[in-house]
């Protein structure tokens, strides 16, 4: 063979090899990339949300947006799916009942968490959420006595997560009572009669004042949770007894309504107050001496507790305990600007 022909030779089966080599390449980049395509759909099933949560909140207040916040951290870190339904604009079952409804109609919810306004008006409505399949869990406040332990009409959510409020009340009356050196005059701002967390406070603040003879107990109003309405009624109390040395505000209405009597009173200092709840707005009060105490719950903890209890029993059938209590703080004049303190401001 004739050396030009031989090199030609070699040079068409040298190109036909490269070719076959990359055709082959590129088949094997092919399946790569469908291996990779398949592993990122299998990820995405795995990382699709498994349940989904209902948050229906008592009120729209500083209170339950701090409670959203834990709750929204928490259902991120758990990868569940949240819903948080329109906030009431006033507190009671007239409103909050239609929103638990209507954030419930369309199905597809597993767990909610909700804090009843009433502690007999929910019963009915939660109950019927509840015989569809729907987990309950009651934040803040309970249902009926709160004892979800013993069978009973409201015994069916799964825990009450939420504070002391008995002790609370009762530390209070220890607080506010050393405040006025053991005697005078003392006046409750309530809010609602059948709503737990507030009926709990004012009765272990009666229960810790009845431990100090000098102290009259004048008499509790019920604000129905209406700021304006809160400073009212106190305005009324100090005129009906100018004598009044001390007053615990149980949350954050009752709390800014009586403060704000006092102060357009002119009694600021004279008349101490105790109030609960750690708003901007009463920490600010606080360090400008209009208000003397403010007791701080933990609520971004109640929310984050109520997802991680409510996520355990959905996903491996856990038993949640019947009750949960995160504890509370006190910010005093000494307190407020630590910063370690500064995390109970409600936000
Ligand atoms: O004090 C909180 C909450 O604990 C209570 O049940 C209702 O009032 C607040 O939301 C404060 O406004």
């Amino acid at each position: 063979m004739r050396k030009p022909l031989l090199w030609i030779i070699i040079l068409i089966i040298s190109i036909s090899m490269i070719a076959a080599f990359s055709l082959n390449g590129c088949k094997e980049e092919e399946v790569a990339e469908e291996e990779v395509a398949e592993e990122e759909v299998a990820e995405e099933e795995v990382a699709e949300e498994e349940f989904t949560i209902l948050f229906v909140p008592g009120i729209a207040d500083p209170f339950y947006f701090t409670m959203e916040r834990g709750i929204k951290e928490k259902a991120e870190e758990l990868n569940i799916n949240l819903i948080v339904s329109e906030y009431p604009d006033a507190w009671g079952p007239e409103v909050q009942v239609p929103i638990l409804e209507a954030a419930t109609a369309a199905g597809g919810i597993d767990l909610i968490l909700t804090a009843p306004t009433s502690t007999d008006a929910l019963i009915a409505p939660l109950k019927k959420l509840y015989d569809q399949g729907i987990a309950i869990l009651t934040v803040d406040t309970y249902l009926g006595d709160g004892d979800y332990s013993v069978e009973s009409d409201y015994s069916f959510p799964l825990s009450y997560i939420g504070t002391d409020n008995k002790l609370g009340g009762k530390e209070i009356a220890n607080h506010l009572a050393e405040m006025i050196n053991e005697e005078g005059k003392v006046y409750l701002m309530n809010t609602n009669p059948d709503t737990s967390s507030v009926v709990d406070r004012g009765e272990g603040f009666k229960e810790g004042l009845a431990e100090y003879p000098n102290i009259t107990f004048v008499g509790e109003d019920w604000c129905l949770d209406v700021q304006q309405e809160a400073m009212d009624l106190t305005t009324a109390a100090l005129q009906k007894d100018p004598d009044i040395v001390g007053i615990f505000g149980v949350n954050v209405f009752s709390s800014q309504g009586s403060y704000q009597a006092v102060v357009n009173a002119g009694l600021t200092g004279a008349v101490k107050i105790a109030s609960w709840d750690a708003t901007q707005t009463l920490i600010e009060a606080l360090k400008a001496g209009e208000v003397d105490l403010v007791l701080a719950q933990k609520p971004a903890e109640i929310g984050a507790l109520g997802v991680e209890w409510g996520y355990k029993y959905l996903k491996n059938g856990e038993e949640v305990p019947k009750e949960v209590i995160p504890g509370f703080e006190f910010f005093t004049q000494d307190n407020v600007d630590d910063p370690d303190m500064q995390q109970f401001i409600y936000q």
